[in-house]
């Protein structure tokens, strides 16, 4: 693929926004073709959300074995994970090796966000601009930007008065920080929350934890790997992954078929102890049709509530804790003594579903008509997911069209991949990308090496220009609408609908048919000769 030079060096084959585990593979595959290729990444380093999310407790909820690149079996050999769930910095020290084991670090340009993204279509090119400085030109532009990467901050009256730290667990510092001592409070009962409170309120003086919805939460009962384990499952790991490709959520592990309501009660109530025992999301594959049956997810959601009441010893604080929805309309949670911890004389509960937190005051958070007096405040509300990092750039496609207008209504893309419009734009896991329904890394992989191939083919063919036909992306968002509307995961209000940020449109935005339905689709549409793309 020839280069114009009109722009010098800063002109390339291909520009990547975001150095996470999509824009690191994505520079591999692209090096590995002989195209110019750069990243842009806000952070200081390699990572995406493990270089951000730093916060106490921060902890991947799939399994180490699985949480991990499979596209150089060199590399999955010789990496070692030391626990079944990695901890951050564990994570991040894995980014930070690939980095260095591939080079990769000298094409991409860290400390630089990109504000804008332009098509030009007489050029074919995309111009890239960042907040300060760098401006790139490239004939792709492919959006790494992550699922969970842009921070979302309550619209709470008077955040910005208090006095002491705030910590928005998504932009965690990076020096450690000591809450020995301290009043803290902490806003939100989702995962980042359910990982940190445990650790924040063995430290602190006193936790005030403000809850709004409470969650379900399995736990993990992590612990080191034994070495055997490892072994076997690094010497089988090809059929591990190859395994994991046919289940829905792309993971291996106990995922069964059968319905909840088609086995006695006794059958059912040993299935979901073993399962809490072994611990984590494979939990939720006890049967097929948790997610679908209502009558069935109320047998797993009675069960968790069961247990909560069972290690939480006030029974009214327990009550408070249990969940009233669904089990799996929120993304499930992954914890370490997360109820337990209320047992504890420091830590207290205060319930703002009916009643919401008035305001944050210069000396802490005001609810139900008092002041709790903290000195640190920890805001746990997670992120503007699945579209914040797109709608963040200002993006423009061929008719001068904004993205942030044409998805004001909500988003649509064609298989997660690209859009309508925005010719040679592609996004890794977009909405409509099974992403986080699935194990992100072999998502990722997945969608890379479509990008790749897709670049690869269009060189072959003498192609320069790529784009998703209106029709295929309408069909294939019906397509992710339907599916959701099939079963019970739009019942709750959750990130995946827009929920959870103030002013968003409420639209299912990942795609729930499974990992194996989502390839094939794709294999579909590249043996069909990029069917609903049009190729110029
Ligand atoms: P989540 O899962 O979006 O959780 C955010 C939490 O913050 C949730 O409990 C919210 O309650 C709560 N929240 C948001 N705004 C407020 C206000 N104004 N007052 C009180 N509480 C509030 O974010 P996480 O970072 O925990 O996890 C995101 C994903 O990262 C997670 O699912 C994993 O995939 C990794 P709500 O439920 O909206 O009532």
């Amino acid at each position: 693929m020839e280069d114009s030079g009109a722009m010098g060096e800063r002109d390339y084959d291909v520009a990547i926004v975001g150095a996470g585990f999509a824009g690191m593979y994505l520079l591999h595959r692209l090096r590995g073709l002989g195209l110019r290729a750069r990243v842009i990444e806000a952070g200081g380093d390699v990572g995406g959300t493990w270089y951000w999310n730093r916060y106490p407790g921060a902890r991947c909820d799939i399994e180490s074995m699985q949480y991990s690149y499979q596209f150089d079996d060199a590399l999955q050999q010789e990496w070692c994970w030391s626990q079944r769930y990695a901890a951050q910095p564990e994570i991040l020290q894995y980014a930070q090796h690939v980095a260095d084991r591939y080079d990769l670090r000298r094409d991409i340009q860290f400390n630089t966000r990109i504000k804008s993204a332009r098509y030009d279509e007489a050029a074919s090119r995309w111009t890239l601009e960042a907040e300060v400085g760098a401006t790139i030109a490239a004939r792709f532009c492919v959006m790494a930007t992550g699922c969970l990467s842009v921070a979302n901050w309550p619209r709470i009256e008077g955040l910005k008065s208090f006095a002491g730290p705030t910590y928005h667990t998504a932009l965690w510092p990076h020096e450690p920080i000591d809450f020995t001592g301290q009043r803290v409070a902490v806003i939100g009962t989702g995962s980042s929350a359910i990982q940190s409170i445990p650790l924040i309120a063995e430290q602190a003086a006193e936790l005030f934890v403000f809850q709004r919805t409470p969650n379900y939460a399995i736990p993990a009962h992590n612990a080191p790997l034994d070495a055997e384990y490892v072994k076997d499952f690094k010497a089988n790991y090809a059929q591990i992954r190859a395994e994991a490709k046919q289940t829905p959520p792309g993971i291996y592990g106990r995922f069964r078929q059968g319905k909840a309501m088609e086995v006695t009660p006794a059958e059912r109530q040993a299935e979901y102890e073993r399962r809490w025992a072994d611990g984590g999301l494979a939990f939720m594959g006890s049967y097929g049709d948790l997610m679908f049956s209502q009558e069935s997810n109320d047998t797993v959601a009675d069960f968790v509530r069961a247990k909560i009441r069972e290690i939480v010893e006030d029974p009214e604080l327990a009550q408070t804790l249990c969940p009233g929805n669904i089990i799996g309309g929120k993304r499930l949670c992954v914890d370490t003594n997360y109820f337990a911890t209320f047992n504890r004389d420091n830590v207290h509960l205060i319930d703002v579903r009916e009643q919401p937190i008035e305001a944050i005051t210069a000396t802490g958070v005001r609810a139900h008509g008092r002041n709790f007096a903290v000195d640190a405040l920890v805001i746990a509300t997670g992120f503007d997911a699945m579209t914040g990092a797109l709608t963040n750039i200002d993006i423009h496609g061929r008719d001068g069209d904004g993205l942030r207008q044409r998805w004001a209504a909500g988003p649509s893309s064609y298989l997660g991949l690209a859009m309508a419009d925005f010719p040679n734009l592609f996004t890794v896991t977009g909405p409509g990308s099974p992403s986080v329904f699935t194990n992100m890394i072999p998502t990722i992989e997945q969608h890379v090496d479509w990008i790749a191939d897709c670049i690869a083919y269009m060189r072959a063919h003498d192609y320069t220009v790529i784009e998703a036909e209106p029709d295929a992306q309408a069909a294939w968002w019906d397509h992710v609408q339907d599916v959701a509307a099939a079963g019970l995961k739009t019942s709750t209000d959750s990130w995946y609908l827009g929920a959870n940020v103030e002013g968003k449109a409420r639209v299912f935005m990942p795609y729930y048919g499974g990992f194996p339905d989502y390839c094939r689709k794709c294999e579909e549409v590249v043996a069909g000769g990029y069917a609903g793309f049009a190729l110029r």
